[in-house]
């Protein structure tokens, strides 16, 4: 027993430490999220996009009246969109923060105002899980300390009597 927490102290609490603290939200859980986005006189539907850092993000873009753009800012990503054909483009989105994209084809009067948003938000569920592991981790580090303890206080009381 004695043994046991004394492995479980200097091996695996440092090594879980370690884990938990190496920046790797990127990595955890990464999904693949699918939206269309439909490009119009002076719009895109939908105009507000939430993705996790992280995760690969596949747009399928289209144009219903006239032809539009599509440039996200941050991501460096600028495509043409013809009416009647559609465009997929894939990318990761591996820089959170909000970034808009706009039309980078001069459709109308009202050209400048088109624009959207996609959001990258941080992997809650990933800081959410790593904090359960950290809290059970120092719960059975503490369950072990007081169980070696009143085994040792326990063995004195036995020697002295
Ligand atoms: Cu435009």
């Amino acid at each position: 027993m004695r043994r046991l927490s004394f492995v479980v102290l200097t091996v695996l609490a440092p090594a879980a430490v370690l884990v938990l603290a190496l920046p790797s939200p990127v990595a955890a859980n990464p999904q693949l999220r699918r939206f269309s986005i439909d490009a119009r006189q002076f719009e895109y539907a939908p105009g507000r996009l939430e993705v996790n850092v992280g995760d690969r993000v596949a747009l399928t873009l289209t144009a219903s009246d006239v032809v539009h753009g599509f440039y996200l800012d941050g991501y460096g990503i600028e495509h043409r969109i013809e009416p009647g054909q559609s465009v997929t483009i894939e990318f990761v989105a591996d820089q959170a923060g909000k970034f808009r994209y706009r039309c980078s084809v001069s459709c109308g009067p009202l050209h400048p105002f088109m624009i959207g948003e996609l959001v990258v938000g941080p992997n809650l569920p990933f800081w959410q899980a790593s904090g359960f592991v950290l809290i059970a981790l120092i719960g059975a580090l503490i369950h072990l300390y007081l169980s070696s303890s009143r085994e040792a206080s326990s063995g004195k009381t036995q020697e002295s009597s």
